[in-house]
């Protein structure tokens, strides 16, 4: 049973993960037996998250690459296939978010959120799918959101880029399925990481943040969740265990999707 979950001999690229859920995720591929590679934008945070897999005791492959950036991810591949080779795990995780009002949020601001949340997804897949093809297999997951199904004030555009990144994920398994390429996406839930700090900060008073408590109403599971909680579904869609599942979304989000509210009392 245990080789079907199996990510010996595989090569996995994460992006954005030198902290946080991309973090979480490669360090629990590392774990089933893939050789980790990954990117962030700066250099120091490079340094920190090779730094970081080392303490875990992973050799990480790190790079500097901006993923908004199509001829730096184009060289950024074509680097890895020479020095690591081919990526057979692709995992988008890279991600920004922006809160604020949508009568506020200027059309630049608009423009870059769905840069990095969509339109990068779509130039690091176009980049490794073409050696996916000629090695005959190939895993996507693309990380979306609960904003893939629910909107909320203060967050259109990362709303309509993890919506989008829910579709191109469906697109993907749509042309690339006869190639044995599968692309899934793992929809988290409220996730304490630093994206969501601002929403978890204690009141001067000591007392939790409106929406720490809005969130922990929302879910059943009653908690926020870690970021390890993203380990085993990754996992799974990285595994052969998984290679008749394409163009799905896993949510992986403690019962929010599944849950109407709290009744009154
Ligand atoms: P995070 O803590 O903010 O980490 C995101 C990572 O992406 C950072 O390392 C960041 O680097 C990197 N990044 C941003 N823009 C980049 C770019 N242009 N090129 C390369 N790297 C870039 O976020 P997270 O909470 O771990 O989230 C990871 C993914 O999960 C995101 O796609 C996010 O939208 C999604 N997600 C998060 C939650 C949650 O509750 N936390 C829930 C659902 C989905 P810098 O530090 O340099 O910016
Ligand atoms: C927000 C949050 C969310 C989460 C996550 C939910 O401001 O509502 O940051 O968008 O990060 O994507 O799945």
């Amino acid at each position: 049973m245990n080789h079907m979950f199996s990510l010996e001999g595989k090569i996995a690229l994460i992006t954005g993960a030198s902290y946080g859920i991309g973090f979480a995720i490669a360090t629990g591929m590392a774990e089933a037996g893939a050789t980790i590679v990954f990117n962030d934008i700066k250099q120091e945070l490079v340094d920190k998250g090779i730094k970081a897999y080392a303490e875990k005791g992973i050799k990480a492959h790190g790079y500097v690459c901006d993923v908004t950036n199509e001829e730096a991810v184009n060289a950024l591949i074509a680097t890895i296939e020479k020095e690591v080779g081919v990526i057979d795990i692709l995992v988008n995780n890279a991600g920004i978010i922006k809160r604020i009002p949508m009568c506020d949020m200027t059309a630049a601001e608009f423009r870059q959120v769905i840069d990095v949340d969509l339109n990068a997804p779509f130039i690091v897949s176009k980049a490794c799918i073409p050696s996916m093809i000629k090695k005959g297999q190939g895993k996507i997951i693309n990380i979306c959101s609960m904003m893939s199904e629910l909107g909320r004030e203060t967050v259109s555009a990362y709303a309509a880029a993890k919506g989008g990144l829910k579709m191109l994920t469906r697109n993907i398994c749509s042309e690339y399925g006869d190639k044995n390429i599968q692309c899934n996406g793992i929809g988290p839930g409220y996730i304490a990481t630093p994206q969501t700090a601002p929403l978890r900060e204690k009141q001067p008073d000591g007392s939790p943040h409106p929406f720490d408590s809005f969130i922990l109403a929302k879910t059943p599971a009653h908690r926020w969740g870690n970021a390890e909680d993203l380990i085993g579904p990754a996992v799974f869609l990285a595994s052969e265990a998984s290679d008749f599942v394409n163009g799905h979304i896993l949510y992986v989000d403690g019962g929010i999707l599944a849950y109407i509210g709290k009744q009154p009392q």
